[in-house]
């Protein structure tokens, strides 16, 4: 077998059988060896920010790394900002990028570049493979990697001639190691803080707290110290709906969240960090807690946050007390007339299904989206987790190839959407089941308040080209289309939730322009 099967079969027999691709000439070795290896489902993306963004939600929903296949520097290039979304989210990620053979790199041919210079910003580890024979060798260091708490993003650099050379097989990957456990000290410091603080403790959680048995145990804590919860502004994946532990989101907006945060007197961290702002404003700070409450870290993102909140659990005696702020079931009415956010957000509470994925790229419009949906049924909600807009498209590819079971509903500004849009043709060649609802304000949006907050006055008829996305208006539908995805437009509440239960009850990609 040749270094490319030696590669395939290392990610195959290592459960790393997702692979998102957009290969070029010196990815042909990998992309024949798919043919002779059974087991990889390999995803074409027409732009590689649709293949990066693909797997960090694949991973999200998975649990599980997906592969990357990327051409060179300059595809790498082009997958960067979702991958930066994706080290955010702590997604672990096994990219191979193709390399010209090692004898060619000396010519400077055109497609030439550092290739790790340009993977080392977003990738927890980078490695070139030397030899045809050592490829499976690297493969399995970098899916062991990937795989390492909390997710990590391994880049592996494959020149052609290491993947048509004879290799010696496919290598084993070592299990991976299990969590770290806080400290004891951290365990009696929290619960120390939680009981001193009562109301004004605040306990935040961030990474797998946000899920499962963890959620579960910060709600009992609650319940027994009467501290706040919340996970942080962006949460990778946040289990929510009726019956679970409601986990509201630090505020984006700097007042809002100090407002919010003011009487916060002890802030216990659970696999989250200090909430800061998003960027600096002037005369406004950074850390938008108070400035004389007192932080107590219970366990960091990397360690096993659901034992950490059992320990802090049994340390103040409250394992056996119900968790409070479970969300009661509730299906909101819908109003009617024109489309408001709380409309949207109405329709959304009352028709998302059982088990949806909902993936949260509406920018300003979703900001009012959390009250009316905490009572539906329960979904998953993943986040933009670096702020690179572009992720919602994409991410929907690979939560819908890790649960073609589930329901992917995408929340998008129209804006986020262009930037990956080829997004949509796979989702129609793969006919995975997503909705779109695409907010059409024809606008940057959230730019405007930021040009008041940055203290750059009013936009005059420049800066307003530079903020609006009209002139001509995007025609969502035609875009869609085009790409092979069904779509109409929903000009008032009625349209729109007639749409989205039409939607919801097919298969296969549907998208909504929702006239703003
Ligand atoms: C990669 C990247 N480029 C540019 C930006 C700056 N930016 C932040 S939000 C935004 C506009 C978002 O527009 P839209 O999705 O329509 O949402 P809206 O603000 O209208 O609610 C831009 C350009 C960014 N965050 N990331």
């Amino acid at each position: 077998m040749n270094g490319a099967e030696s590669l395939v079969r290392t990610l195959v027999d290592a459960g790393v059988d997702v692979c998102f691709t957009n290969p070029g000439t010196s990815e042909m070795h990998f992309v024949a060896a798919l043919d002779r290896v059974e087991g990889m489902r390999c995803v074409l993306g027409l732009f590689e920010g649709v293949v990066t963004g693909a797997a960090d939600g694949y991973y999200r929903i998975a649990g599980k790394p997906a592969s990357t296949l990327l051409h060179l520097g300059p595809g790498l290039g082009n997958g960067l900002a979702n991958l930066h979304n994706a080290r955010r989210a702590r997604s672990g990620i096994v990219n191979i990028i193709g390399e010209h053979a090692t004898y060619h790199v000396k010519h400077d041919a055109p497609l030439t570049s550092d290739i790790e210079g340009v993977a080392r910003p977003m990738s927890n580890w980078v490695k070139t493979s030397t030899s045809a024979t050592t490829l499976a060798n690297d493969v399995a260091e970098a899916v062991a990697v990937s795989r390492e708490a909390p997710g990590k993003i391994a880049t592996l650099i494959v020149p052609a001639d290491n993947q048509w050379n004879e290799a010696s097989g496919p290598a084993k990957v070592a299990a991976p190691p299990s969590r770290q456990r806080t400290s004891n000290e951290a365990v009696v410091a929290s619960a120390k803080a939680l009981r001193e603080a009562g109301k004004s403790g605040l306990l935040v959680l961030g990474g797998v707290a946000c899920t499962g048995r963890a959620l579960e145990l910060a709600g009992c804590i609650a319940a027994k110290t009467g501290c706040a919860l919340s996970g942080e502004y962006a949460n990778a994946r946040l289990e929510r709906g009726a019956g679970r532990v409601q986990l509201p989101r630090i505020p984006y907006v700097v007042d809002v969240a100090m407002k919010a945060l003011k009487d916060v007197r002890y802030l216990v961290l659970a696999g989250s960090v200090v909430p800061v702002a998003f960027f600096a404003y002037p005369n406004k700070p950074s850390v938008l807690t108070a400035p004389d409450c007192k932080v107590t870290t219970l366990a960091s993102v990397e360690q096993d946050l659901e034992h950490a909140l059992e320990a802090l659990a049994t340390e103040l005696d409250a394992l056996n007390t119900p968790p409070a702020l479970l969300a009661a079931p509730s299906r909101p009415a819908v109003p009617t007339g024109p489309i408001t956010q709380e409309g949207i957000a109405a329709i959304l509470g009352a028709h998302m299904p059982e088990n949806a994925i909902i993936v949260d790229e509406a920018i300003t419009t979703g900001r009012g989206f959390a009250q009316l949906t905490a009572g539906a049924a329960p979904h998953d909600w993943l986040s933009i987790m670096g702020g690179a807009i572009g992720f919602g498209l994409p991410c929907s590819v690979g939560a819908a190839v890790a649960a073609p079971d589930r329901k992917v509903i995408t929340l998008e500004g129209d804006g986020s959407a262009m930037y990956t849009l080829q997004s949509l043709w796979t989702m129609a060649r793969n006919q995975l089941d997503v909705t779109m609802l695409i907010f059409a304000n024809r606008s940057y949006q959230i730019l405007r308040g930021e040009l008041a907050g940055v203290g750059a006055g009013e936009p005059g008829k420049k800066a307003t080209d530079m903020l609006t996305i009209d002139r001509p208006d995007l025609d969502w539908v035609g875009l869609a289309k085009a790409q092979g995805v069904d779509a109409s437009r929903a000009s008032t509440l009625e349209e729109l939730e007639k749409r989205f239960k039409y939607a919801l009850a097919s298969s296969g990609p549907y998208l909504i322009e929702v006239v703003l």
